[in-house]
């Protein structure tokens, strides 16, 4: 008896340990906290105001994984990449990162319960940080695309903090979606103009292998290098109209699994749908909202991606300017926040493996900060679709 009692201490002792520092597991509720005396009344713990303190997203724990707390592990990382010289149109989105971090402050104020999803991503069990941002220059282009890179696939390289678990229907135990077998982080990346999702994609290959992507956006983003920038140099040629391109060039994208919605740009002329199809794309056209609504978006995009993993892209300006004005190129005529963000909990069950929100140009933004607001809540149904669906499989 008693050597089962000290083998069970044990055993509870290296389980604790393996979870590593408890300070970032206990991460609920986020905003709340236990002043020292002099501060507040002893003992006492008392909800911290949600406007005071460094803002990170969601008032997440921030975590240095790029530089000093390499060993802190985590289940989903929340990581800025700080890039807007490849903008046509308005620069800005150099500041979406602390721009949708600041939009995100409220939503933990209650608790962060989903009530139509049924679930609080920060009551899960999943450690969920921020990593801050990776540094990238704004004086080379090509050589912030490798930063991007590197930062987002050491990120996602680490093992998981969670182990994967057994299926909650089968009871059978969950294997890696990965192509490497291994049970990766997921990081939702904070940007940043589109173009990032270039060396993003790279980095998902090297864990996945071709990704079915669901890409939300008013435009295409596959253009030709020589329909969109007219690419006097190889610099030129990779912006973000033209890094769906490239990725379907070099085979990063799963050709007929992958999807835009709320596509509503002009075009050079029908054959940039020629060019798309090429690209691997599937379509929802934003008026579409009008005629099938959301179940039928929702569906169309399921029946295109399937059961396989999936890359989630969204681009602010595919929800209406007069919801989130803050963007690089606003085209009118998208969808509201409430549609996006139905249309997202719709993708409840797949399995997301990583995520990024991009073009958020917080100095267009309103005094009410709409459009960062709308960014962190969407992100809010993105990291409760996560939260609900472990990257893992029961094996054949
Ligand atoms: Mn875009």
């Amino acid at each position: 008896m008693k050597l089962i009692s000290i083998l069970t201490t044990a055993l509870t002792a290296i389980v604790v340990l393996g979870h590593g520092d408890d300070a970032h597991h206990d991460q609920i509720p986020l905003n709340y906290v236990k002043y020292p005396e002099p501060i507040y009344r002893a003992g006492e713990v008392t909800a911290d105001a949600i406007f005071s303190g460094i803002t990170t997203f969601a008032r997440l724990p921030w975590v240095q994984c790029l530089t000093k707390e390499k060993d802190v592990p985590f289940d989903i990382a929340f990581i800025g990449a700080p890039f807007d010289t490849a903008t046509s149109y308005r620069p800005g989105a150099r500041f979406g990162p602390a721009g949708i971090r600041a939009g995100s402050r409220r939503l933990t104020l209650y608790g962060g319960y989903n009530v139509p999803l049924d679930v609080n991503p920060f009551k899960s069990g999943l450690n969920i940080v921020d990593c801050g941002d990776i540094p990238v220059t704004p004086y080379d282009n090509k050589y912030a695309i490798q930063q991007i890179h590197d930062g987002h696939k050491t990120l996602l390289h680490r093992e998981a903090y969670s182990p994967l678990g057994n299926d909650t229907l089968s009871g059978k135990k969950l294997s890696p979606i990965s192509l490497d077998g291994k049970n990766h982080p997921r990081i939702i990346t904070l940007g940043g103009d589109h173009t990032i999702v270039l060396p993003i994609l790279r980095s998902i290959y090297s864990a996945y292998g071709p990704i079915s992507v669901i890409h939300f956006d008013s435009h295409l983003d596959t253009w030709k290098p020589s329909v969109f920038g007219g690419a006097p140099s190889d610099q030129a040629a990779l912006n973000h109209g033209t890094y769906f391109y490239w990725a379907s060039q070099e085979g990063l994208i799963n050709n007929g699994t992958s999807i835009h919605g709320a596509i509503r740009t002009t075009l050079s002329g029908l054959e940039d749908y020629d060019n798309d199809d090429n690209a691997g794309f599937k379509r929802v056209e934003a008026r579409e909202i009008d005629t099938i609504g959301t179940a039928g978006i929702i569906k169309k995009i399921r029946d295109t991606v399937g059961e396989g993993p999936v890359y989630l892209s969204i681009d602010i300006d595919s929800i209406d300017p007069a919801f989130a004005p803050a963007t690089g190129t606003p085209e009118t005529g998208g969808w509201s926040t409430r549609e996006l963000r139905t249309i997202l909990r719709g993708l409840d069950g797949l399995h997301i493996v990583s995520a990024d929100i991009v073009e958020v140009a917080p100095a267009y933004d309103t005094n009410a900060e709409l459009t960062t607001m709308a960014a962190a809540d969407v992100l809010f149904e993105v990291l409760s679709v996560m939260a609900k669906t472990p990257l893992g499989k029961v094996q054949d």
